[in-house]
């Protein structure tokens, strides 16, 4: 028996039922967490150690920071939290409550107060207890899911649909771990939802017992927060506290792991709780100053650029960005976390930057000499290689999270702050530069944006046997379904495409895996938006691969009477890693074949297992009538098989590890770069 592990493991369970047991509060090693935790390891730093056993380490640490700083923060107009606030709790503190009953009643209960009304997950047998009154709830619907991992997405499909937070349940050991990755996916791409586990019982934690998995701990660095609950009297406070973490500042999944015999315990539930958050305070007010600074930039710039991210949609600034650049007359660009934040029609929009931008918004930003870069992370599918990334530009980088302000790229100008309420400020120190008769002039700007805009718009060819490209299938899906509907997308060439050819219109109205990339997304995250938004058609356009992945939660959407559309974009092949083993691998197509042309499985038949209506579309001339008999039917979800041609690339490209300036437009084809004098 190999010794060394086998003692490292007794003694790494030993320290961990010893830091149960006795309360240790040394805080965790930060190494390996991202900026965003180590904010929250900065508060624990200052803490006073007081044991608390109910809360994990981390938990423990902030709450014990200044025991007199209890109450819950207001949401302000304007802030992220309004959004995804949960009104009851404001409503209930005027009608204070308290009532004997058991930990999982409190729980159900505090779900009630804070506004849940849907649920999805699967029970087991350390979150049991929690079921039984979810039975009775009559506000909250629990929607049984086929995969816990289904259950993330739903949540996240549901949060960014609705602008609430999005809620998931499981129980301990796999059906906890199952959730990672809609964890890690919510947590890359900012999106509020409250994950809520079963634990095993108190006694046993430590214990190695059957169905135990540390799952605070291994989603310490993909949790904007988690929390290990050991006592019914703190569910309900720590319920809103998790709702309230997730919802304001820079949004993001909370974890709320309950023991068994938490569950069980009878407690005294009284709503509303006090919240102990007293280090937890986003700023979302910029500073003036740097708002003065920004403005006199804009005004000064020959050649600036609006990049916009995730974070404008989600302080709900659409209107506001418009103003901006109507008012300015300067382009924008929207990344794929921001697609249909400013419209694709609009004369200012140049598209999406990065790895599959437009070559005028990529070029835009190679060229700009000022970026005002609005909630969003310099993430490296935009910028390429960073040490070759826009060159000659001032950065003004806003975001309501300082840990993103620097991390990639110098700001010249940070600010800190709610993108709401940046550019309403933002708007007033312009408008002030104008009036004082301080404008920029872009004139000559444009006439170069418009040179690589007009030479080198999106396009796609045609397959050379007449087969289906994939390209016009998503394009028709677009113009026939319309800017009000809600698209998704799994992860590969479709994803890109359907960021591509829709055409949005409107905010909010492209939901997919920006920051993980994960394959199975669409299907469960198209559930959860669906419930959350009945009213608006809900396409989800899927990869072969992906859809193979999670496409058993077709079984709850024809159950609970949820008509989503998914679109699969047959191609038989794992095509974005066929695409990169085409242009970097010589054409070896290793394990990228899935050969579902062949119809292993066959999706038409697939889907009508699931309850579900099957179309199939092989021929350019059958698309529209395909659509439009997706289109009518709304009683059941409607899968179409468009079998398409698997040789099709997605263009522009940067690939991996070039900078922006080698974007190339097709294969060994790259752009002419005019008007190079023009750089300063
Ligand atoms: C869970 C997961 N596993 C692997 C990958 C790597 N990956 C990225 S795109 C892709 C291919 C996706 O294939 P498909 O869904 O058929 O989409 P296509 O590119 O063909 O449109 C793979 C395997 C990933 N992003 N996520
Ligand atoms: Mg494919």
């Amino acid at each position: 028996m190999p010794a060394t592990p086998c003692r490292q493991g007794i003694a790494n369970r030993l320290s961990r039922i010893l830091r149960h047991v006795s309360g240790d509060l040394t805080p965790r090693p930060a190494q390996g967490l991202s900026l965003r935790h180590a904010s929250l390891w900065g508060l624990q730093r200052r803490a006073r150690p007081v044991p608390e056993r109910s809360t994990s380490p981390a938990r423990r640490s902030l709450t014990n920071e200044s025991p007199t700083c209890a109450q819950p923060q207001r949401r302000r107009p304007g802030g992220r939290g309004l959004f995804y606030g949960h009104t009851q709790l404001s409503q209930a503190r005027n009608e204070p409550m308290t009532e004997q009953m058991t930990g999982a009643q409190a729980l159900v209960r505090a779900l009630e107060q804070v506004g849940v009304d849907t649920v999805f997950g699967i029970p087991g047998g350390a979150i049991l207890p929690a079921y039984d009154p979810l039975y009775d709830s009559a506000k909250v619907r629990h929607v049984l899911v086929r995969h816990e991992q289904g259950a993330g997405h739903a949540a996240e499909g549901y949060a960014q649909a609705t602008g609430r937070v999005g809620v998931c349940m499981a129980t301990s050991g796999p059906g906890a771990t199952n959730l990672v990755t809609a964890i890690a996916d919510a947590y890359m791409d900012s999106v509020p939802i409250v994950a809520i586990t079963g634990q095993v019982a108190t006694p046993l934690i430590g214990t190695d017992a059957f169905q135990e998995a540390d799952i605070s701990g291994i989603t310490m660095p993909i949790t904007k927060h988690n929390f290990l609950v050991t006592d019914a009297g703190d569910i309900p406070r720590i319920i809103a506290e998790a709702f309230h973490i997730a919802s304001t500042g820079r949004p993001g999944p909370v974890l709320v792991d309950i023991a068994k015999d938490a569950l069980q315990a009878t407690t005294t539930f009284s709503w509303p709780p006090v919240m102990r958050l007293p280090g937890y305070r986003p700023v979302t007010r910029p500073h003036s100053k740097q708002i003065r600074e920004a403005a006199r930039l804009i005004a000064e710039a020959r050649r600036p650029v609006l990049y916009v991210g995730g974070g404008v949609h989600k302080a709900r600034a659409s209107a506001e960005l418009a103003e901006l650049a109507e008012l300015t007359g300067i382009p924008v660009i929207t990344t794929l976390m921001a697609r249909g934040t400013f419209p694709d029609s609009h004369r200012l929009h140049l598209g999406m930057p990065g790895m599959h931008g437009t070559v005028a918004a990529v070029g835009a930003l190679q060229r700009s000499d000022l970026i005002i870069a609005l909630g969003t992370r310099f993430d490296d599918r935009v910028t390429g290689r960073l040490d070759t990334f826009a060159p000659h530009a001032k950065i003004v980088h806003a975001d309501i999270d300082p840990a993103e302000i620097s991390k990639n790229r110098h700001a010249d100008v940070p600010i800190v702050g709610d993108c709401r309420e940046v550019l309403t400020e933002l708007l007033t120190a312009v408008r002030h530069e104008h009036a004082e008769g301080r404008t920029g002039d872009y004139t000559a700007w444009w006439t170069t944006l418009n040179g690589y805009r007009d030479t080198y718009p999106l396009g796609y060819d045609e397959a050379e046997d007449g087969s289906l490209s994939p390209q016009y299938v998503i394009k028709r899906i677009g113009e026939m379904v319309g800017p009000d509907a809600i698209y998704l997308a799994g992860v590969g060439q479709h994803q890109m495409w359907a960021s591509q050819f829709i055409g949005y219109q409107n905010p909010g109205t492209f939901i997919n895996s920006g920051g993980a990339g994960t394959m199975g997304f669409a299907v469960p995250a198209a559930l959860g938006a669906k419930m959350g938004r009945p009213d608006v058609a809900v396409w989800a356009i899927d990869g072969d691969g992906c859809f193979q992945m999670t496409n058993q939660e077709l079984a709850t959407c024809a159950l609970e009477g949820v008509p989503i559309k998914v679109a699969v974009i047959n191609n038989g092949n794992l095509g974005m890693v066929r695409q990169w083993q085409t242009l970097f691998y010589n054409e070896r197509y290793s394990s990228t074949d899935l050969q579902s042309v062949r119809r292993i499985p066959d999706f038409v038949k697939l889907a009508e297992a699931y309850g579900c209506v099957g179309l199939r579309c092989e021929r350019p001339e059958d698309v529209d009538a395909t659509i439009a008999k997706a289109m009518e039917i709304n009683d059941v979800p409607v899968v179409i098989d468009f079998v398409v041609h698997k040789d099709a690339m997605v263009w522009p490209m940067v690939a991996a590890g070039t900078g922006n300036d080698d974007i190339k437009v097709a294969r060994d084809m790259a752009p002419v770069w005019e008007n190079e004098e023009d750089e300063a």
